[in-house]
C-alpha cells in the first residue's frame, strides 16, 4: 500500500475558501491537424476553471474533455451546464476540501468536469498551505525527470509519416505511439518498419475503440510485427470481443484508456484477465484523488500504469506531469512538451523536453500568462460563492 492516509487526511482537512470561480472556455490553435479513430481535431478547445479566494489567491484547473461526445460522454457545453447548475451551489466562502469533495461526490459521473474543479481547489490549497496533494503517495519516491512520448495521428501520406517519425526520433521521444483504425494503410507501416524496429524506442498503437470482432486479422498485423501494446482496441464494454481476441491472438497485450473511468472498471478488467496496462488520464477518472487510488491499485498488483493526455494546455499537462513523476516504473507518458501541440501555450516559459525527459522541478517556473488566456478566450462565466 503506497497511500499515506494521514497525509491524505491532512490535505482533505485543509480550509478551502472561495469568493468566485470563472469558467473560461478557450480555443487554442494546434500546430497540426490530428486524426484518430475518434475524429479530426485542428484546435484545442478546453474549459479552464479559475478559482479565486477572498484573499486573491487564484487556482487553476483544466477540463480536458472534447467539444463533442466521441471520446467520453462529456463535452464542453455540457460541462459548463453541469458546473453552473450543480457545482455552483457547493461553492462556499469557507469549508474544508473534504466537505467540498463530499458535495461533488454526490454528482454521478462527469469525471472530466469534476476533475477540473477539483484541480482548481487543490491548486488553491497547495499555494496556501505549502502542502502537495501528492504527499499522499509518500510511499513512492518521485522521479525528478519524467520520460515522455509522442502520440501521432493517422497519416494519409507516407512522406508525412516518414518525416514525422524521423523528427520524433531526432527529438528523442521515449515512445512513439501511432493512432490506428481498421482503415489504416498497413503498407505505410511495412515501409516504416525498419526505422521503427531500429529506433530503440518503445512503439505502441492506439485504436480508440475502432476495431471490431471482424477486424482481428488486421489487428494481428500490429500485434505480431511489433512487440507493442495495443491501446483500447475495442469499444468499451465489449468483454465478449476482448475474451475472443485474447484467445485468438495469444500475443495481444491490451492497454485500456477510454474503458477505465473508475477503479471498479480497472478491477473488473483485471479480474477478467484481459488487462495488461493502464493509460491513466486523471481527468477521465475524476481527478487526482481518484488517480491516487488507481496508482496504488496498479502498484499493488504490478500493473504497468502511465499517464495519458488529451492534448491539454500547460495547465492540465503540468498536473499530469507531476502525477507521472509518481510512476517511476513507467516507460513513457503521453505528455509531450508545449511545442508539440501549440505555437503558443498559456504558460511561460513553455514546458520543455530534453533527451525525451521533462524536468519536474522546472515546472514550478512555468507561470500562467493571463494575456494568452484572454487571447484564446471564447466564452467566460463567473459564479460567486454563497456566504
Ligand atoms: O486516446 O490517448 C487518446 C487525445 C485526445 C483524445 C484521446 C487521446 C488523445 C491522445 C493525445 O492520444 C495524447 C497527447 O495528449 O499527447
Ligand atoms: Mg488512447
Amino acid at each position: 500500500m503506497s497511500i499515506d492516509t494521514s497525509a491524505l487526511n491532512t490535505f482533505l482537512q485543509q480550509k478551502l475558501t472561495c469568493s468566485s470561480i470563472s469558467l473560461i472556455r478557450v480555443d487554442i490553435p494546434q500546430k497540426e491537424t490530428f486524426k484518430s479513430g475518434i475524429g479530426i481535431r485542428k484546435s484545442r478547445e478546453a474549459l479552464l476553471i479559475e478559482w479565486i479566494t477572498p484573499d486573491g489567491v487564484k487556482g487553476y484547473g483544466e477540463c480536458s474533455c472534447r467539444p463533442d461526445p466521441f471520446y467520453s460522454d462529456e463535452f464542453t457545453d455540457s460541462s459548463i451546464q453541469l458546473i453552473k447548475k450543480f457545482v455552483a451551489p457547493l461553492l462556499k466562502v469557507e469549508q474544508t476540501l473534504a466537505q467540498f469533495m463530499e458535495g461533488m461526490g454526490k454528482i454521478r459521473g462527469w469525471h472530466f468536469t469534476k476533475a477540473a474543479v477539483e484541480a482548481a481547489a487543490i491548486n488553491v490549497i497547495e499555494q496556501q498551505s505549502g502542502l502537495s496533494v501528492l504527499d499522499a503517495l509518500s510511499g513512492i519516491k518521485p522521479l525528478s525527470e519524467v520520460p515522455v512520448g509522442i502520440s501521432m495521428g493517422i497519416f494519409s501520406e507516407f512522406e508525412k509519416m516518414r518525416q514525422k517519425v524521423a523528427h520524433s526520433i531526432e527529438e528523442e521521444y521515449s515512445r512513439l505511439k501511432f493512432k490506428i483504425s481498421p482503415e489504416t494503410d498497413i503498407g505505410f507501416f511495412d515501409q516504416i518498419n525498419p526505422i521503427l524496429l531500429s529506433s530503440g524506442r518503445v512503439i505502441s498503437f492506439d485504436a480508440n475503440g475502432s476495431f471490431g470482432i471482424n477486424d482481428l486479422d488486421k489487428l494481428a498485423y500490429f500485434v505480431n510485427t511489433y512487440d507493442a501494446v495495443i491501446e483500447q482496441p475495442f469499444s468499451p464494454g465489449r468483454y465478449d470481443v476482448l475474451l475472443k481476441a485474447k484467445k485468438e491472438l495469444p500475443k495481444l497485450r491490451i492497454c485500456f484508456d477510454e474503458e477505465i473511468k473508475t477503479i471498479g472498471d480497472l478491477i473488473k478488467l483485471h479480474h477478467l484477465g484481459v488487462l495488461d496496462e493502464v493509460n491513466l488520464k486523471p481527468g477521465r477518472v475524476g481527478g487526482v484523488l481518484n488517480s491516487i487510488e488507481i496508482i496504488d491499485y496498479c502498484e499493488q498488483h504490478n500493473i504497468p500504469c502511465w499517464i495519458g493526455g488529451m492534448f491539454e494546455t500547460g495547465i492540465g499537462r503540468t498536473l499530469n506531469l507531476r502525477i507521472a513523476s509518481y510512476l517511476p516504473n513507467a516507460r513513457a507518458h503521453d505528455l509531450s512538451p508545449s511545442n508539440r501541440y501549440f505555437e503558443e501555450d498559456i504558460l511561460a516559459p513553455d514546458i520543455r523536453m530534453n533527451k525525451g525527459l521533462v524536468d519536474i522541478e522546472g515546472l514550478s517556473e512555468c507561470r500562467i500568462v493571463p494575456a494568452s488566456i484572454d487571447k484564446f478566450t471564447i466564452e467566460r462565466h463567473t459564479i460567486n460563492a454563497a456566504s
